[in-house]
C-alpha cells in the first residue's frame, strides 16, 4: 500500500514513518497538514496516519477534506492522537476516520492497524471493481454483445440535452429482422440466435465509431446518428441493409431466399423540437410503412 504519514512533531512522524516502512508499505511524510493535502491529492495514498493537532489544516480537517472529495477508490484514515477521550474519538470518526491510535505511538500497534487498512482497502477495491464489471453487464446484452435498451435510454438523454444545447440535428433508426418467425419455424431457435448475433457484428461493423448500435429487444435494433439529417441517415441505412444482405444467411421463409431487415427513421431538429420518446416513436411507426410496403427497405 500507499501511506502518507502526517505529523508536525519531527521524532512522531520519524516513528511512524519506521512502522510504515517495516511493514513493507511505501511511505509518504508530511510535517503538516497543508502538506499532507498537497501529497495526498497528488499520490492518491491508499491510507493516511495523520496526526490531530498541527498548525494550519488539523487531522480533522484533512479527514473531511479527503471524505468531501468521494473519489473512486477508498483512503483508509488512522488518527494519532494524544487526545483520547471519549469525545474526540467520536469527533475524528464523524469527521471520517477509520480507526485512530493514541500518541506516543507504538510502532507494532500502527503495524495491526495497517493490516486492518490492507483488509479494507481490499475490500473496497474489490468492490470498486464488481461495481464497474455489473455496470458494465446490465448495459450490455449478452446475445449479441451490443449495447441495450438501458444504454440506450441513458445515451439518448445524453445526446438529446447535448442536440438542444447546441442545436444540433440527430437520427435514429429502428430496424428489424423481415419474417423472422419463419427463421426460427424453419431452422430452429438456435440458428435463429446465430444469425442475430452475425446481424448485430453486421451493424456494428458498419457503423460508424460514433454512432451507437443498440439491441432494442428481440429481432429488433436501434441505430443513433448524432449530427445526422434524415437524408444521411437514410443513406447509412440503406448501407446497413447492403451490409446484412452481404451475409447472405438462407432464409428459405423469405421471398428474396435470403435474410433482410427493414428499418425507419426519424429525426430530431433543433427547430421542431420533440422528446426523444416521441422519436423513437416515429422511427417505429417508419418502420411498420417500411413493413407494410413490402419490408427490405428503409423509410422515413
Ligand atoms: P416481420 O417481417 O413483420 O418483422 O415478421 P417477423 O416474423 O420478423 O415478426 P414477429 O414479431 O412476428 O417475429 C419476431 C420473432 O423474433 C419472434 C421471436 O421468436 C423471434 N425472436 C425474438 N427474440 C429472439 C431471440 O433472441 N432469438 C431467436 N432465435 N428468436 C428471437
Ligand atoms: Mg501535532
Ligand atoms: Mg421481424
Ligand atoms: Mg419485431
Amino acid at each position: 500500500m500507499k501511506v502518507l504519514v502526517a505529523d508536525d512533531d519531527p521524532g512522531s512522524l520519524l516513528v511512524a514513518q519506521a512502522a510504515v516502512e517495516r511493514a513493507g508499505h511505501d511511505c509518504l511524510a508530511a510535517a503538516n497538514g497543508d502538506e499532507a493535502w498537497g501529497l495526498y491529492l497528488e499520490h492518491q495514498p491508499d491510507v493516511v496516519v495523520t496526526d490531530w493537532m498541527m498548525p494550519g489544516m488539523d487531522g480533522l480537517a484533512l479527514c473531511r477534506a479527503i471524505r468531501s472529495r468521494g473519489a473512486d477508490l477508498y483512503t483508509y484514515i488512522v488518527m494519532l492522537t494524544s487526545q483520547d477521550s471519549r469525545d474526540d474519538v467520536l469527533a475524528g470518526i464523524e469527521a471520517g476516520a477509520d480507526d485512530y491510535v493514541t500518541k506516543p505511538l507504538d510502532p507494532f500497534v500502527l503495524r495491526a492497524r495497517l493490516l486492518v487498512a490492507l483488509r479494507i482497502t481490499t475490500l473496497h477495491a474489490d468492490l470498486a471493481h464488481y461495481r464497474k464489471v455489473l455496470s458494465q453487464q446490465a448495459r450490455t446484452d449478452p446475445l449479441t454483445g451490443l449495447h441495450n435498451r438501458l444504454k440506450l435510454a441513458e445515451d439518448l438523454e445524453q445526446l438529446h440535452a447535448r442536440s438542444v444545447r447546441y442545436g444540433e440535428q440527430y437520427s435514429l433508426a429502428m430496424c428489424d429482422v423481415d419474417n423472422f418467425k419463419a427463421y426460427n419455424d424453419v431452422y430452429g431457435h438456435q440458428a435463429g440466435d446465430l444469425a442475430l448475433r452475425a446481424v448485430a457484428a453486421a451493424l456494428r461493423a458498419q457503423a460508424r465509431k460514433s454512432d451507437g448500435v443498440y439491441r432494442f429487444g428481440g429481432e429488433e435494433f436501434l441505430l443513433v446518428f448524432p449530427h445526422q439529417s434524415l437524408l444521411r441517415a437514410k443513406a447509412c441505412m440503406e448501407r446497413a441493409l447492403d451490409a446484412v444482405r452481404d451475409l447472405a444467411i438462407p432464409h428459405r421463409g423469405d421471398p428474396s431466399g435470403q435474410l433482410r431487415l427493414s428499418a425507419g427513421i426519424s429525426t430530431f431538429s433543433p427547430a421542431q423540437g420533440g422528446e426523444p420518446e416521441a422519436l423513437l416513436g416515429a422511427a417505429d411507426a417508419a418502420l411498420y410503412a417500411a413493413k407494410a410496403a413490402g419490408r427490405n427497405r428503409v423509410e422515413l
